[in-house]
């Protein structure tokens, strides 16, 4: 999954895409370079971002949803909006990211389950301006794990079909360096449960903590991608079913290579 954030703001290509035409130049970027699904957002979830209005959202998402769908790209919905993600799915997009895991809007479960579409509920605890005084836990797998589930159980008494459920841990949010690598050394915890997982580590702080002992400004988040596929063969090599990723064409051939290994290759066919 590669990712198209349409915001002034985030914390690693803020600013970058926020022109409809260069935002989809990038999409159809990505999808040539090998990406499954281009995700489209348009409110950053950096700690201490502010939220973004819904109309403000909207106008960033929806043209760069609709063009992209019709050139051909498959297209994800990064949003914590039912509105949003209703409006996106009418403009062709095919699955909804909802960081929040349904907690930030109390529409989002019916509109995705009326939808009909899949959807990724990632761990979340609070709004990101507040989300870092929330990263405590006694035992952050488990507790990931078992709020996840009590997401599973809201989502499907909502009517979302559990064969369309994506759990993700949703790294960095809530989370400390120490609490993402602990989840990322037991992704099998969060597997057992049996939903396709997906694993958003791109960039992330995370990454930079471990680089930071590194002198040549790969501790910046723009030169954090070559750790960034690494964490990704990682994730790929445990079984995770999608990484969500800035460069994808590093994290591709990274994923590829974990493939290989574990005997459920695929060739590379994209650029
Ligand atoms: N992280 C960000 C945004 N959206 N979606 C999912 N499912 N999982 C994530 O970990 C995730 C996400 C924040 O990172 P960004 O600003 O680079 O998009």
């Amino acid at each position: 999954m590669g990712i198209l954030n349409v915001t002034p703001d985030s914390f690693s290509d803020g600013g970058l895409y926020v022109v409809t035409r260069r935002a989809v130049q990038h999409g159809l970027r990505m999808a040539r370079e090998g990406a499954d699904l281009v995700d489209v957002g348009g409110e950053s979830t950096r700690p201490g971002a502010e939220p973004v209005p819904v109309e403000e959202e909207l106008s960033r998402v929806v043209p760069v949803v609709r063009e992209l769908v019709c050139a051909g790209v498959p297209v994800s919905v990064d949003t914590m909006h039912a509105e949003v993600a209703q409006a996106a799915v009418e403009a062709g997009a095919c699955l909804v990211n909802d960081v929040s895991g349904g907690l930030a809007d109390p529409a989002m479960a019916a509109t995705v389950a009326a939808a009909g579409v899949p959807y990724i509920a990632a761990h979340w605890r609070a709004p990101s301006r507040e989300m870092d005084r929330h990263a405590i836990y006694g035992d952050v797998v488990g507790e990931v794990v078992s709020e996840l589930l009590a997401r599973v159980d809201a989502l499907t008494a909502a009517g979302v079909a559990p064969g369309r459920i994506i759990l993700d841990p949703g790294l960095g949010f809530a989370k400390n360096a120490g609490h993402d690598w602990r989840i990322l050394a037991n992704l099998q915890a969060l597997q057992a449960a049996g939903f396709p997982v997906l694993v958003g580590a791109s960039r992330k702080r995370f990454i930079g903590e471990v680089l930071s002992g590194c002198t040549d400004g790969v501790s910046a988040p723009h030169g954090r991608d070559v750790a960034t596929a690494a964490v990704s063969a990682l994730a790929a090599a445990a079984g995770v079913a999608c990484v969500r990723v800035h460069d994808v064409r590093s994290s591709l051939h990274a994923v590829c290579m974990a493939a290989a290994l574990t005997g459920g290759g695929r060739a590379l066919s994209a650029a």
